[in-house]
């Protein structure tokens, strides 16, 4: 039988990384853009260990000619738009780049798609972010829940869903968007507030490290493991009729209760070495976030096999091993 294509932006990522493990481990050829960094061994660490397994190229979401080129030659059978300026805080500060990338970028590799395999399937990452602080009544967001932006990154982000929805109706194409909530893992880039508390906690307990700085510590986040939110990629793009799924824990906790469940699981605590600097202070803030999935569990059968606690474990683990073993 003849293999099936898969076409990754974003495949150095976070998720790009282990969607790109996922589909090879399912027999798909894999595909993929990097963008040229002047430190390339940084820039491709998450997918070098699969570097003979995929191809990757050059290039970039608003590089037109790349993306376009790329479709052309490679005809992919599915294509997951998962690049983008990830990182909410940092969208305050370069809103241009970050709305170009994550807005602009999914209307051109639309477009791409739609001039050059229409037959294939299109998963856009759009964001749990994009709901701003709207929650329903009963304290969740959903699919149907009111989308009010509080950052550029989010309201890119809803340009985006919005231009897969209209390219859905207007051209009949497969095209769908997953509306995830926070996922994070050991790869999860040490800026975002998981991996820095993890990545902190360790060195200090290691005797790396003296103190942490941290923003806002009362918002709340519904997190689980990138490695269970690719799978859901997977399982929305093969659904047959093309829709939007949300994909979430239906749990929530607050960065505090991250800190104090990090820091006690190395006999600490947190109040001891947490300190909070108006540096990591967003100019507004998302002040709470709890997803309800129950249209993916049921339509899709998805659900997570990670829990807040395993998901952390995991990541004290991985920093203890890395900064203990290699003594740095
Ligand atoms: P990530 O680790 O930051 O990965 C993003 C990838 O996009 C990186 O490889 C990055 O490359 C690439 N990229 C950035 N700008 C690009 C451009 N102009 N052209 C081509 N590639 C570009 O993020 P992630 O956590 O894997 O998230 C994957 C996607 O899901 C993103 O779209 C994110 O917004 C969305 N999302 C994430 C979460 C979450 O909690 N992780 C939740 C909801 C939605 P460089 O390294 O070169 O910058
Ligand atoms: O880890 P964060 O930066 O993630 P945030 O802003 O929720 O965004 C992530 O999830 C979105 C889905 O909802 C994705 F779309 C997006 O791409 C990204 O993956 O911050 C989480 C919370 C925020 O309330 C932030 O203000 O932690 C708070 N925080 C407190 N101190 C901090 C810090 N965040 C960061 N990054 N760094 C701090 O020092």
């Amino acid at each position: 039988m003849k293999k099936r294509k898969a076409f990754i932006t974003g495949i150095a990522g976070q998720d790009g990384s282990y969607l790109a493990e996922y589909l090879l481990e399912k027999g798909y050829d894999v595909y993929g853009i990097v963008r040229r960094n002047s430190t390339p061994e940084h820039q491709e660490s998450r997918i070098d260990h699969i570097s003979d397994l995929i191809t990757t190229e050059y290039g970039d979401l608003l590089d037109c000619t790349s993306i376009e080129r790329m479709i052309r030659v490679v005809k992919p059978d599915e294509i997951y738009n998962i690049g983008a300026q990830s990182h909410v805080g940092i969208s305050f500060k370069i809103p241009q780049f970050t709305v170009k990338t994550n807005a602009l970028g999914v209307l051109n590799m639309l477009e791409a798609y739609r001039h050059n395999c229409p037959e294939a399937r299109f998963y856009q990452a759009s964001s749990s972010e994009m709901f701003g602080n709207t929650v329903d009544e009963d304290g969740f967001q959903r699919e149907t829940t009111c989308m009010t932006p509080v950052s550029p990154y989010g309201c890119s982000k809803v340009f985006g869903y919005n231009i897969v929805r209209n390219y859905r109706k207007s051209y009949k194409l497969h095209a769908c968007n997953g509306i995830l909530f926070n996922h994070e893992s050991p790869r999860r880039g040490s800026n975002f507030v998981t991996n820095k508390i993890v990545k902190a906690a360790a060195r200090i307990k290691l005797g790396k490290q003296k103190k942490l700085e941290l923003g806002n510590m009362d918002s709340y986040r519904d997190w689980g493991h990138s490695k269970d939110y690719v799978r859901a990629m997977h399982m929305i793009i093969n659904h047959e009729e093309a829709d939007d799924f949300v994909i979430a824990t239906g749990q929530t906790h607050s960065v505090r209760e991250l800190c104090d469940y990090v820091f006690t699981k190395l006999d600490m605590d947190y109040r001891d070495y947490v300190v909070q600097n108006p540096k990591y202070m967003r100019p507004e803030e998302l002040k709470y976030l709890k997803g309800d999935s129950s249209k993916a569990r049921s339509v899709l059968g998805w659900k997570p096999k990670y829990t807040f606690e395993t998901l952390l474990d995991e990541m004290i683990v991985h920093w203890l091993g890395v900064y203990g073993e290699k003594n740095v």
